[in-house]
């Protein structure tokens, strides 16, 4: 009957199913819980609601409980509703180094994410990749000025923070230039103050953000910064100084998606 919103809203390659609602608040209600777009409109008696729902997809994710850039990528899934299997690569005793895995990324880096043949890489060009496929909920803004902005939160952390504290850096931190494990924290903890500061200083001054780093929904930017908060408390770097961070992350972290893709709640924790 709507077809023509159906085509404009997911374009050919989406799918997606009615569903009524007594009220818009319902409607509204039902769409923040399964965390998907709301296209509404009233008939004589009813709301209707259009969501994309999960898909049975040919995908898997190899990922480590503990990569905060897995954590990004298992964010964005679970925003999207997106059904993934999953491929567990231990870090910590180097199967990323195996020959099996470097066929996957010679990089010897997770995440890297299966899709029906399609070997992809990098946590925000999976998420990006994911982003266009699958386009409800949006995880960039509408304008280029917003996408831009959001974009530029997400490397912060994703090119700014992150390489400079991941597992490979620590190590060898550690076993070749002999740093101790207080020394190591203070390099990590030093990194994290750098970027935290110039983050919160931005989202104080332009107050872009709302109950996210964008406005009232998720998007690539909180997808990098609730891992990295996360990676922040485990090394026990102080956060006093980031009150907009901590808010947006912990408004993040009420949302079932993110709580869903924590380390802790991942079957290979440990
Ligand atoms: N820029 C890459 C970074 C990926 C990355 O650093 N992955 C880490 C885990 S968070 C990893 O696999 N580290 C393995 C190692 O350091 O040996 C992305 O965003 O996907």
């Amino acid at each position: 009957m709507c077809e023509w919103i159906w085509n404009e809203i997911l374009g050919d390659s989406g799918s997606a199913v009615w569903r009524q609602a007594a009220s818009v608040g319902d409607a509204r209600r039902f769409c923040e819980e399964v965390g998907l777009i709301l296209v509404c409109f009233q008939s004589s008696k009813y709301y209707f609601v259009l969501y994309q729902p999960v898909d049975p997809i040919d995908m898997n994710l190899h990922g480590y409980f503990r990569s905060s850039a897995s954590y990004r990528v298992r964010i964005a899934l679970n925003l999207k509703n997106i059904a993934c299997t999953n491929e567990f690569v231990h870090l910590t005793s180097g199967e990323q180094q195996s020959d099996e895995f470097q066929l996957l990324n010679p990089q010897k880096f997770v995440p890297v994410l299966e899709d029906d043949g399609i070997i992809l890489t990098q946590s925000l060009a999976i998420i990006e990749y994911l982003d266009e496929k699958y386009p409800h909920p949006a995880l960039l803004p509408k304008s280029e000025e917003d996408r831009a902005f959001v974009r530029s939160i997400a490397l912060s952390v994703a090119c700014d923070i992150h390489p400079l504290n991941n597992l490979r850096v620590l190590k060898y931190l550690e076993y070749n230039l002999n740093l101790d494990k207080s020394l190591r924290k203070q390099w990590y903890c030093h990194w994290i103050a750098t970027e935290f500061k110039a983050l919160e200083t931005r989202f104080a001054s332009f107050a872009r953000y709302g109950k996210f780093s964008f406005g009232d929904s998720p998007t690539i930017a909180d997808v990098c910064l609730v891992p990295q908060m996360a990676n922040a408390r485990r090394f026990n770097c102080p956060l006093r100084d980031y009150p907009i961070l901590v808010e947006i992350d912990q408004n993040c972290r009420k949302l079932e998606a993110f709580q869903k893709a924590s380390p802790e709640n991942q079957p290979d924790a440990e």
